[in-house]
């Protein structure tokens, strides 16, 4: 019997594009996946009234924090704020301890014992952030000018919205980085919105790199949605700055894709605009992207949600079950023992 000739496969030749890079694309894939994941567990337990406090999400703007924080060596400074979770999972805090954290249990990495978005791990050179807007710049700023004196070359990554750019301590970090050639990239994330203000009354420029000139620094724009790019340009930065220490104003186009917090129905935010912003989702922009440079079969992407989904399960699972701190301690940490 003769065999019919196997016919010829029809899978498309990947397409690379300049920057793709497999192994970095999955890495940072990997961190967005799960902190998606991991908010959208926390989402739920918010409305379930088992998180006090409130829930920020980062949706739609994962690829900065993801890109940035894989860009940095390990001895680099970060201060990211209430929509960084990727700073976090990136820098390697381990999602158990993001439970923890929010559930307020004794064993997470504020001992139960801080707000549910001030949390960080200096060991890893992740400051836990405050709330007032602005207010971890100078911290970095000075942080960064510190280790130089001690002879370290390290990188500041601080964060901040457009809406934080309208307050003092913006001008002032970014003058005196300017000045003292603190190697800090203020890594600005505009999202369109600060709460319910939209970025027409926020700032006049067209774009906020413009402001960089004002301050005699180099000020760049990039868009927020694409990891990849994002981190080959960061990469580049952090090179750059080590070799000649100077701040740099790195401003990301993206969107915020819910409200404020879970609390905020976000009604004053036109429905055309998320409309723009969901079709360059990105995550979906990065399987898209892996998928045509041959780098993510749909099985192997399947098998990552998988993964993710599990470790997160697992996770909030363990939280659920530990304990808040004991009120007897109440006092206990809040002023230093000699
Ligand atoms: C100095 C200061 N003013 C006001 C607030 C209240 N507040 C908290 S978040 C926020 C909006 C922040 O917008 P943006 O900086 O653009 O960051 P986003 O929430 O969009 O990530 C405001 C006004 C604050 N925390 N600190």
């Amino acid at each position: 019997m003769t065999r019919k000739p196997a016919k010829a496969r029809t899978t498309p030749a990947p397409r690379r594009r300049p920057g793709d890079d497999p192994q970095h694309g999955r890495a940072l894939l990997r961190c967005r996946l799960l902190t998606r994941l991991t908010e959208d567990r926390l989402v739920r337990l918010y409305h379930q009234g088992r998180i006090s406090g409130g829930v920020y999400t980062s949706r739609g703007q994962e690829a900065i924090g993801a890109a940035t924080a894989a860009a940095g060596g390990p001895d680099d400074l970060y201060a990211p704020l209430i929509r960084d979770m990727t700073v976090h999972i990136g820098r390697g805090e381990p999602v158990l301890d993001i439970f923890r954290h929010y559930l307020g249990r004794v064993t997470g990495p504020m001992k139960g014992r801080d707000g549910n978005v001030h949390y960080g791990c200096l060991a890893r050179g992740v400051y836990p952030m405050i709330s007032h807007l602005g207010a971890m710049l100078p911290v970095v700023t000075g942080a960064v000018l510190a280790r130089r004196r001690q002879g370290r070359p390290t990188v500041g990554f601080a964060y901040l919205g457009d809406g934080a750019t309208s307050t003092g301590d913006f001008h002032e970090a970014v003058n005196f980085a300017a000045v003292f050639d603190a190697p800090v990239i203020f890594v600005i994330e505009n999202n369109q919105f600060a709460y319910s203000t939209p970025t027409a009354r926020q700032f006049r420029c067209a774009n906020l790199a413009d402001r960089a000139a004002g301050y005699g620094i180099e000020g760049l724009a990039a868009d927020g949605n694409e990891a990849l790019d994002l981190f080959q340009l960061t990469r580049g930065l952090v090179e750059r700055l080590r070799a000649r220490p100077r701040p740099v104003l790195l401003v990301c186009d993206t969107m915020r894709m819910r409200g404020h917090g879970e609390h905020d129905d976000f009604a004053y935010v036109p429905r055309d605009l998320l409309a723009r912003y969901a079709a360059r989702d990105p995550l979906d922009l990065a399987r898209a992207r892996l998928s045509a440079a041959g780098a993510l079969t749909a099985a192997a992407a399947a098998r990552l949600e998988q993964e993710c989904l599990a470790e997160v399960d697992a996770a909030c699972q363990q939280a659920l079950a530990e304990p808040p701190p004991d009120p007897a301690t109440l006092t206990e940490g809040v002023y230093a023992a000699d």
